[in-house]
C-alpha cells in the first residue's frame, strides 16, 4: 500500500495542507516535526524541511527510510526565470540541476560532480497524472526545468547566470536535493512549485507579499493530484 511523503522547505508551504487533512499525528525525530494523516484510506507523512539543500536532503531521506513513504511529492513556491511564469503559476519539474554545484575548477560543467548528473528527472508517471489533474481543472501548468541552490536570488545577473547555464525555467532552494535523495532510495518523486518573485531586485519584497498565495495555490493543486492518486 503506498504511504505519501509530502514535503515543503517552510512552514507556510505546508499550512494549507495541514488545514484541509484532519486527525493528523505529531512525530518529532531529527529535530524536526512529522505531521502522520490518514486520509481516505491514504497513509501519508507531512514535514517541512527547513530552508536550503542540507535540511531538505535529511527530511527527504528520514522519510523515506524512517516513515517507510515509498512515494514523495513535493508542494512550495520558486523564483521564476521563463518569462511565461507570472506570479502564482504553477511548474511542476521533469528534471532539476544544482546551479551552485561547481568544480568547474577540475574541467567539469557547472552543476556536475563525479558520480553524479547535472540533471535528476522527476516520475514521469506523476507528472502525467499532474498534468490530466490540470487539464480536468482548466489549470495552467508548465513543465520544464528547475535550478536549485543555497541562495535566495535577488538578481539579474545570477538569474541570467542560471538561464543560460542550465537553461532553467524556474529557481529555488531545495528541489534537486530532494529529487536526488529519490532517485537514489528509488522512490518516485514529484516537485511541484508556485511562482513567488522573479529572482530580481525586487525578489525579497514580491516573495514577502506572495509567499503565503503562491503556497496556496500550489498545495491546492497538490491536493487535487493527491485526490487522483487515491482513486
Ligand atoms: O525555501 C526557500 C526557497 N524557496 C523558493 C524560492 C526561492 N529560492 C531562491 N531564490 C528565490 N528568488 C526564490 N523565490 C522562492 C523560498 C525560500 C526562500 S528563503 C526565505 C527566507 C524567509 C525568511 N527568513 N527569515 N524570515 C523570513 C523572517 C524570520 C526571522 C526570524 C525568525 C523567523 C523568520
Amino acid at each position: 500500500m503506498t504511504k505519501l511523503a509530502i514535503m515543503g522547505a517552510m512552514e507556510e508551504e505546508i499550512e494549507p495542507l495541514l488545514a484541509h487533512f484532519e486527525n493528523v499525528q505529531v512525530v518529532e525525530f531529527a529535530k524536526n516535526t512529522y505531521y502522520e494523516v490518514q486520509y481516505n484510506g491514504l497513509d501519508m507523512v507531512i514535514a517541512y524541511s527547513k530552508i536550503g539543500k542540507v535540511f531538505a536532503s535529511l527530511t527527504a531521506a528520514t522519510l523515506i527510510e524512517k516513515f517507510g513513504c515509498d512515494t514523495l511529492l513535493f508542494s512550495g513556491v520558486a523564483g521564476g526565470i521563463n518569462p511565461d511564469l507570472k506570479i502564482g503559476d504553477l511548474i511542476i519539474a521533469n528534471k532539476l540541476c544544482q546551479h551552485d554545484l561547481d568544480i568547474t575548477a577540475f574541467g567539469h560543467p557547472n552543476g556536475y560532480v563525479p558520480g553524479g548528473a547535472v540533471f535528476v528527472e522527476t516520475s514521469k508517471e506523476l507528472n502525467t497524472i499532474a498534468k490530466e489533474v490540470a487539464i480536468e481543472n482548466n489549470l495552467k501548468v508548465i513543465e520544464g526545468t528547475i535550478a536549485t541552490g543555497d541562495q535566495f536570488v535577488h538578481s539579474n545577473e545570477r538569474k541570467a547566470f542560471i538561464e543560460t547555464t542550465f537553461q532553467a525555467d524556474a529557481l529555488e532552494m531545495e528541489g534537486a536535493s530532494v529529487a536526488v535523495v529519490c532517485d537514489a532510495l528509488n522512490v518516485p518523486c514529484f516537485i511541484l512549485r508556485a511562482i513567488s518573485d522573479t529572482a530580481d531586485m525586487d525578489a525579497g519584497f514580491d516573495f514577502d507579499e506572495f509567499l503565503k498565495s503562491s503556497a496556496k495555490n500550489s498545495a491546492e493543486y497538490l491536493i487535487k493530484i493527491i485526490d487522483k492518486l487515491k482513486k
